[in-house]
């Protein structure tokens, strides 16, 4: 069976279902970079805290006391400042739920679309030690076996459903006055560190090729002013209701509604206000679409593609009786709301419209349904595809060598006895 028993545990005195928790990866210290969301066990639209997906690129920055908190705002502005996180507290507060998507999510589809083998499943557990970061601190040039790796570092699961409060950024960019002729706004991180090449070997399916090495390195993106002047574009101190926890970037962090989860800047150090867009490593090497790691062609991952997942049923719920299912999932698009979810269970060749939840949150994902009556025994390929209300229909993203952005229509094959 895919799904395990619930198990109970006691929460305020009380025995409970199991609480849903992120599957970690650790490093050597045994502090979590990287854990993936249980999509499986969840219902509703905010994933739980301790749920929520988690990606740590470079090292985790140290833990930061909000009192010692300082961000400075320099560059292209009138009035450069360094401010506490009581200031940015003082400034229009805003609440925005949406979904968080790492461009990498569901990387592994796109290997099993272009080579075929085995299916990727959501049940599919990481290796808890090192399975992310597990090059850190071996010699250069040692190159690990690629089915180790891509065992180690299961990409589904790295999205979530998140309810963030903090401040716009254009608020922040109002008071300190931005000068004529900035194209880019650029996020510094506190974290440093060299990147780990497992990653890349996981994206790209590939341990032979030679990667640009960018040396020790603070984690930063430079967004363009046009998305930094956007109303929905936060820096944030809460998340679910809470302060944010220092895995997703307290004291505070940028929030990117609609484009991949790389652009949300944790552990916010600096902001710059520039008149050109710096190469910054994670966006001109790494969070990338092109053809292979040399393409001159390549560009930055900005928007999310238009897309939907299947949550039930999965492949590992075969077989399943004759009668009714209710085929359900989640569907988003990184240009707004979803309008259209359509299901097919007969491997594309007819689709009916599927129920979608309703609610006014335009970049969350939105839950969907369809009640499937299914009366004779066999084969089915069910399917499910999104369109949002920019009218754009999954999938949206073409291979990629770094395999970011999926967003294709995966079927899901199910036995009915
Ligand atoms: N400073 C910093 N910000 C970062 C990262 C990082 O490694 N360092 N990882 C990015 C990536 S790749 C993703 S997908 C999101 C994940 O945010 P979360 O860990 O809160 O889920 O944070 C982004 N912001
Ligand atoms: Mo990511």
């Amino acid at each position: 069976m895919a799904r395990p028993e619930v198990e109970g545990e006691w929460v305020q005195g009380w025995p409970d279902r199991a609480r849903a928790r992120a599957m970690p990866s650790k490093d050597a210290e045994g502090k979590t970079i990287y854990a993936r969301t249980p999509l499986l066990d969840l219902e509703g639209l905010i994933t739980p805290t301790d749920a929520f997906y988690v990606v740590c690129q470079l090292n985790a920055a140290e833990p930061i006391h909000p009192d010692d908190y300082r961000l400075a705002v320099k560059g292209l502005v009138e009035k450069p400042l360094e401010l506490t996180l009581a200031d940015v507290q003082e400034l229009p507060t805003r609440t925005i739920r949406t979904v968080m998507e790492c461009a990498g999510d569901d990387g592994e589809f796109f290997h099993w679309q272009k080579k075929g083998g085995a299916k990727p499943t959501r049940l599919k557990k990481q290796k808890e030690q090192g399975g992310w970061n597990q090059m850190a601190g071996k010699a250069a040039g040692d190159r690990p076996n690629i089915e180790d790796v891509l065992n180690a570092v299961p990409t589904t699961c790295l999205v979530s459903g998140g309810e963030w409060t903090g401040t716009p950024l254009f608020e922040l960019l109002k008071m300190v006055g931005v000068m004529p002729g900035v194209k880019s706004v650029h996020f510094v991180g506190y974290d440093r560190g060299r990147p780990d090449p497992t990653p890349q070997y996981a994206a790209t399916g590939r341990t032979d090729i030679a990667f640009h090495d960018p040396g020790v390195i603070n984690y930063d993106k430079a967004l363009p002013l046009e998305k930094a002047l956007h109303p929905d574009t936060l820096l944030c101190w809460a998340q679910n209701g809470e302060y944010l926890q220092h895995i997703h970037g307290a004291p505070l962090r940028l929030v990117v509604p609609g484009w991949s989860g790389n652009w949300s800047v944790k552990w916010l150090k600096e902001i710059n206000l520039l008149d050109h867009t710096p190469p910054c490593y994670y966006q001109t090497h790494y969070f990338v679409h092109g053809n292979a790691a040399d393409d001159p062609a390549r560009k930055p991952c900005m928007e999310l593609g238009c897309k939907s997942i299947i949550l039930y049923p999965i492949e590992e719920d075969s077989p399943l009786p004759r009668g009714r299912h209710v085929v359900k999932g989640y569907a988003w698009s990184g240009a707004g709301a979803v309008r259209k979810v359509e299901v097919s269970t007969n491997g594309g060749k007819t689709w009916q419209p599927a129920r979608l939840e309703d609610h006014n949150d335009r970049w969350l994902w939105r839950r969907w349904t369809f009640l499937w009556n299914v009366d004779r025994p066999g084969r089915y390929s069910i399917m499910a595809r999104a369109t949002d209300e920019a009218g754009r229909v999954q999938p949206q993203t073409p291979w990629n060598f770094q395999t970011k952005h999926f967003d294709g229509i995966v079927p899901m094959d199910i036995e009915v006895t």
